[in-house]
């Protein structure tokens, strides 16, 4: 098997962890959120673990085990499959039919019981399992936990008698993050303090005001954009990924008023033609005052760029009135938008997305320091002197299943202090994009009025 720190990195990978600010079930507010569940759908990771919990225990003292339910439940299959140790199954409350059985399976009083459960944090809820347990006459002796978040339960469950086993614990955890560029020194620090019990102040400082902005800024696109919202009183960009001018056009005759601006992928406009797709573009941006930003994600060398954007059939200089583009190429690379501005890609919003925080960190540099540059997209805050684009963002949905991954308006206008988000198949997909369109909008500009006022800060 690979090093216990290369698993957990692949185990970092399914998203099992995220950093933030997320409010737990007690009420407390912590700066990371742990969810285990997603490792049981990678069958090698789940079996792999299985595993490394079988390693630290003496299996010879263990007739059964069992899961603390859900999500310890295929990992205590998983280990009972590898170690030959019977499994038997713990309900959440007892039948209310029947045998009223609160233990499944095959056992018999006085056996030895390992229990197996996912995250460990204050340790009353196992308190509770076990005696649960024990009150079916089965031993509990010891216990193995994958993760412990060091906020006091391998001590209480100690203090009462029983052996605690941890796989991972939070500050390691942290440490192999830090090494691998996913956390800055600063945010370990704060998740220490925080776990030693100390006050940790959440950003809530007030975001500046798009007026506050609109003093500021010195490019004509970002101008633009920031007068646009004011009037239409609308941050809302709508994503138009539709594969044909007709459905392009009638889009953007529906949604056009209450948008700032129109973002299109303009080569997967199937039977595109300058005169017939852009050209009433072009119209219907003047008509319903939005702005175009083609989200063409430039990736090459400086001189490969100009041509992308100059030439060929779609001739996006001509027509955008803003673009993105990756960085990865350089400072330079960017030296050909000038006569546009530019949306400098600094975070994806897919699953997996190798944006780490130290390629967020040099990308932004970049992005900071183009005069070309209007702004960024990201899925974390960026400095207040640029703008922030916030693609992935849908009221119904997660996810699409195919790695993007949604917040809501709330969060993106209250968390991140995002400018505009972007909104695709929320409003093109759905039965009438116009008044989808109107929604996303009212819930943007609320997010964004009610982020205004947030100056407390939180213990
Ligand atoms: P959706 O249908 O709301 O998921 O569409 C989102 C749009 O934003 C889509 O056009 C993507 O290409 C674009 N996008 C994104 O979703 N995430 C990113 O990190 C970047 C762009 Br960069």
């Amino acid at each position: 098997m690979e090093s216990k720190k290369e698993f957990f990195l692949e185990c970092y990978k399914l998203g099992i962890i995220k950093f933030g600010r997320f409010t737990l079930k007690s009420g407390i507010e912590s700066p990371f959120y742990v969810d285990l569940r997603p490792l049981a759908s990678d069958p090698k990771i789940l079996k792999n673990l299985a595993n490394y919990l079988l390693e630290m225990l003496p299996l010879d003292n263990f007739d059964l085990i069992c899961g603390v339910p859900y999500a310890a439940l295929p990992m205590a299959t998983a280990m009972s499959l590898e170690s030959y140790i019977p499994l038997i199954i713990k309900r959440k409350e007892a039948k209310s039919y029947g045998t009223k059985k609160l233990i499944e399976g095959i056992y018999q009083k006085g056996q030895n019981c390992l229990l197996v459960e996912d995250v460990i944090t204050s340790g009353k809820s196992l308190v509770e399992t076990i005696s649960e347990v024990e009150q079916e006459d089965i031993k509990v002796s010891d216990i193995v936990v994958v993760l412990d978040r060091e906020q006091g339960g391998k001590q209480l469950l100690e203090s009462k008698g029983y052996r605690v086993h941890t796989l991972f614990n939070i500050s390691e955890v942290c440490d192999i993050l830090q090494e691998n560029g996913e956390l800055t020194e600063n945010e370990v620090k704060r998740i220490h303090d925080f776990l030693q019990g100390n006050h940790i102040e959440f950003e809530d400082k007030a975001r500046a005001s798009y007026e506050q902005k609109l003093k500021n800024v010195q490019h004509s696109v970002s101008k633009k954009l920031l007068e646009i919202a004011l009037a239409k009183k609308s941050n809302l960009i709508a994503s138009a990924d539709v594969t044909t001018t007709q459905e392009l056009l009638a889009l953007a005759e529906k949604v056009g008023p209450h948008i700032v601006a129109l973002k299109t992928h303009i080569d997967i406009i199937s039977d595109f033609e300058y005169e017939k797709t852009i050209i009433p573009l072009k119209e219907l941006s003047a008509k319903h005052q939005f702005l175009l930003m083609e989200d063409r994600k430039f990736a090459d060398i400086g001189n490969t760029q100009e041509l992308q954007f100059k030439s060929g059939v779609f001739k996006i200089t001509d027509w955008a009135d803003f673009v993105t583009s990756q960085v990865i190429g350089g400072f330079e690379s960017l030296d050909c938008f000038n006569n546009v501005g530019v949306v400098a890609i600094v975070g994806m919003s897919s699953k997996g997305t190798l944006t780490t925080s130290s390629y967020r960190e040099e990308a932004l540099k970049i992005t900071l320091s183009h005069p070309n540059v209007i702004g960024g997209v990201s899925q974390s805050s960026i400095p207040e002197e640029i703008l922030l684009f916030t693609p992935g963002v849908n009221l119904a949905d997660s996810g699409d299943g195919k790695g993007q991954q949604y917040n809501t308006p709330e969060y993106v206008f209250k968390t991140l202090h995002s400018d505009f988000i972007i909104v695709g198949r929320g409003i093109y997909k759905s039965n009438n994009p116009e008044e989808a369109a109107i929604s996303y909008k009212n819930e943007g500009w609320n997010a964004y009025i009610k982020s205004l006022k947030i100056i407390a800060t939180h213990n």
